[in-house]
Order: structure tokens, then sequence, then C-alpha cells
């Protein structure tokens, strides 16, 4: 049987088995390592999604998997009724790295985002003194912060929220990269309990907003006691350079919210951060999760942010993203379909002209794809290009090459 047919295999089976919820490449992967994957039919190729960065410290790390293999063979779940001997030093570990007196650990990036919601929600009602059932979260136009029904009613895409109502009330959304309606709505609503925000907006097509804008938003926060909220889960772990995107403008958010590459992609590993006067509005019986700190997870997240530091990958990223935009700069400034590319670190996006051919940007991923290098379109014509963080320079100019005749195919 040729090896064609199974993949057609595996995509059939999906197609009939499982919900229609995606709409894959046609790539039937089998095996990661590093920079790289395969698909069945043995072909390689250079993983520009990074499973939208949550395998930022690279496929299968033998680190990590050693850490995961280890624990498995000792202790996988207890839930949280008991203790166990790994979460403690986790936390600690976790607390110290990224500066915060308390973790509370989740699986994935929506019930991070859901338990930083709670959370603010609390305190603004049990520190600040707002009217019970009154509190306002802000948020941004074109944001994306997962798919629990909460979280989608208040995202201003149709294919989020459409049929999925009635919707979740106390969310005020606002322009991106606007301070001034940020200040607008601070200045006017006594009941604004925090504002959630991605430091970068990643599937709305890597936008990233005007120097400072963090920071005034910061400091707008301060000023009227209200929550400096950040969605790291996708700009967080090293990916756009520094170890939080936060960090570019020294800002440091009162509740950080971290997800995928935490875990570098293993298993599912979520956690939020904060300081004790948040941190300690939730009491036992008033938040959780099964799966939530298990020992397995705590062992995982350790080595994954262990590798971050030790392979210097925000400083890879930082180095090889300025690379990677000035080179696709230079293709651009040629091309009639290659707009423009934006991005920080190896968080970057380009910029498709569609004006010709509305999937213009879809047959560039089926090309790219043929060509050996997989990346996938948000938004129609916006390209995410996002390695793992662990690419050499070498790795970065073949898959810059990769690229430039690839879009040369299509001028
Ligand atoms: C899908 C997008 C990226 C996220 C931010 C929270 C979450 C995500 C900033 C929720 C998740 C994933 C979800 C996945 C595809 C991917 C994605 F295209 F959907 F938007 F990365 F841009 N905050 N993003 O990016 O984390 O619950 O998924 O662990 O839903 O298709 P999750």
């Amino acid at each position: 049987m040729n090896n064609n047919s199974i993949a057609n295999q595996m995509m059939e089976l999906e197609h009939h088995y499982g919900a229609h919820n995606y709409h894959p490449l046609p790539v039937v992967l089998e095996k990661g390592k590093g920079v790289f994957v395969w698909d069945v039919e043995g072909k390689q190729y250079f993983d520009f999604l990074s499973a939208y960065s949550a395998v930022n410290q690279g496929h299968c790390h033998p680190r990590i998997i050693k850490a995961l293999t280890d624990q498995a063979q000792l202790l996988t779940l207890t839930s949280r009724a008991f203790y166990n001997n790994r979460l403690g030093n986790y936390e600690k570990m976790a607390t110290e790295y990224f500066g915060y007196d308390k973790l509370l650990p989740m699986n994935t990036g929506a019930e991070a985002v859901e338990t930083a919601m709670k959370l603010c929600r609390k305190w603004a009602y049990e520190k600040k003194g707002v009217e019970k059932g009154k509190a306002e979260i802000v948020v941004c136009r074109n944001n994306f912060h997962g798919r629990t029904i909460s979280i989608i009613s208040f995202s201003v895409d149709p294919d989020a929220y459409d049929n999925y109502g009635p919707y979740t009330p106390g969310f005020t959304v606002i322009p991106y990269d606007n301070v001034d309606a940020l200040k607008e709505v601070l200045e006017n609503n006594p009941n604004i309990a925090g504002f959630l925000v991605e430091p970068i907006q990643g599937e709305a097509g890597v936008y990233v907003p005007h120097d400072g804008y963090l920071k005034s938003c910061y400091d707008l926060c301060k000023k009227h006691n209200v929550l400096f909220i950040a969605d790291e889960v996708q700009t967080g772990i090293a990916r756009t350079g520094r170890l939080l995107a936060c960090d570019h403008e020294n800002v440091h958010p009162d509740i950080l919210i971290l997800g995928k590459a935490i875990s570098g992609g293993v298993i599912p590993v979520s956690a939020v951060f904060a300081d004790n006067e948040i941190m300690d509005v939730i009491r036992p019986g008033q938040h959780g999760s099964t799966f939530g700190g298990n020992p397995l997870a705590a062992q995982v997240a350790t080595e994954a942010l262990n590798v971050v530091k030790d392979e210097k990958l925000a400083e890879n990223a930082e180095r090889l993203g300025k690379i990677f935009r000035s080179e696709i700069e230079k293709l651009c400034a040629k091309s009639e379909i290659a707009d423009y590319i934006r991005g920080k670190g190896l968080l970057n996006a380009l910029v498709i002209n569609n004006s010709s051919q509305k999937d213009l940007a879809w047959d560039i991923c089926l090309k790219l794809a043929d060509n050996g290098l997989l990346a996938k379109p948000t938004h129609t014509n916006i390209i995410r290009f996002a390695p793992p963080l662990v690419i050499t320079e070498e790795q970065l100019m073949e898959c810059i090459d990769i690229i430039k005749h690839t879009i040369a195919e299509f001028e």
C-alpha cells in the first residue's frame, strides 16, 4: 500500500469520526524533533507554526520528555484533595522565575483566562469595593483569549461567537492600541475591575501595538485601581525575544496568564500568577480543576522553563527575529504579493496582497508545504511565521530561502 493512501486514510478517519471544527492543511504528521516534523510519507518539514507557539523549546525536547517519562513512572495525578511532592517545588520555582507571590495552576489557556477573570471580579468586590454583580472587565477589539462561552462573549469575530448565545455580561470592548479609549472608560466607569490584553494580538494577525502602549495602559490601570491582566499564552515564554512580551516595556502585570509553551507543548499546562493581595481572595473550595497542579505537569513545566533559560531562547528569538524581518522586508520590497512583515522576536506574520486571488495565502501555504515548510494563514491573507525558538541561524536562512522562492512561484 503506498504511503499516500495512508495519509488519505488518516484524513478520511478524522473527517468521518471527528467534529469538523478545523480545516487543516492536508499534511498528516507522525514525528517531531526540534524544528522539524515528518509526515506519514517520511517527508520532512520545518515547523513554522510551533503549534501556535506551544513548542517554543522544539518538538519532543529530550530534557522535557525525560521529565515526563520519569514522573509518569511514579505518579501522574492525585487531584488536589491531597498534596503531592512536586507541586510546591514547581510553584516556588515558577513564581520566582516570573516574580510573583503565588500561582494558580490550570491546564489550558482558556481555563487560565477564565480563572484570571474570576480572580479579577472577586478582587473587585472584596478589595476594591465594586458593587456586587457590577464588575466590568475591559477587553480589546480583535482579541483572542480562547473558546469558552464567557470568552467568546466579548469576541468581535462572528466565527467565534455566532449562535453561541446568550452571552456572558460584564465586558467592555475598546479598540486595541488606543490608550485614550482605555482612559475614557476608566475615567467614566467606577466599576471597572480589570483590563485584559494581549501584549501582541496573535490570532488577529500578529498586531504589534505602538511602543509604550502597554506601559501607558498599565499606568492608567494603576491610577484607577484597575488590574492590568496580560494574556501571554501565545506571546510569553521567550516567543517575542524577551521572557514575556510585557518585558519589552518593563511592565509587570498584576495578573499574568501563561499556557502553551510553559510545558514545551508536551502536555496541557497553564498558570495564573498574582501577588498575595490579589490571589488570596480565592479560598479553599472557591476554584479548582481535576488536573490543575498535577505532579506530571509540575515536573514537565519545571524542566520546560529551565530549558528556556539554559538555552537562552529569548536571546535567540530576539536576534533571529531581526534577521528574519530584515530579509523578508527585502522580499516585500520587490514583490507584488508579499506586502509587509510585522512581529517581534520569532512571532511574525507576512501580510499577503490577495486582491488578485482571495485564497492566495492558503495556496502559498500549500506550496510552502510542498517545499518543506509548514505555516498556516490566519484571517485569509496573513501568514504567521513562528518557528520553534531553538532554530539556528543557518536553519533560519534556509527557511527564508524556501519562503522567497515559494513566493516567487506566485509572482
Ligand atoms: C484554536 C488561535 C492562536 C491564545 C491566547 C488564550 C488562548 C490562546 C492569546 C487559549 C489559544 C490557540 C487556540 C487554537 C489556535 C490558537 C490560536 F488561532 F486560535 F487564536 F494561537 F492564535 N490566549 N490560541 O492564543 O488557549 O485554551 O487553546 O490552550 O482555538 O484554534 P487554549
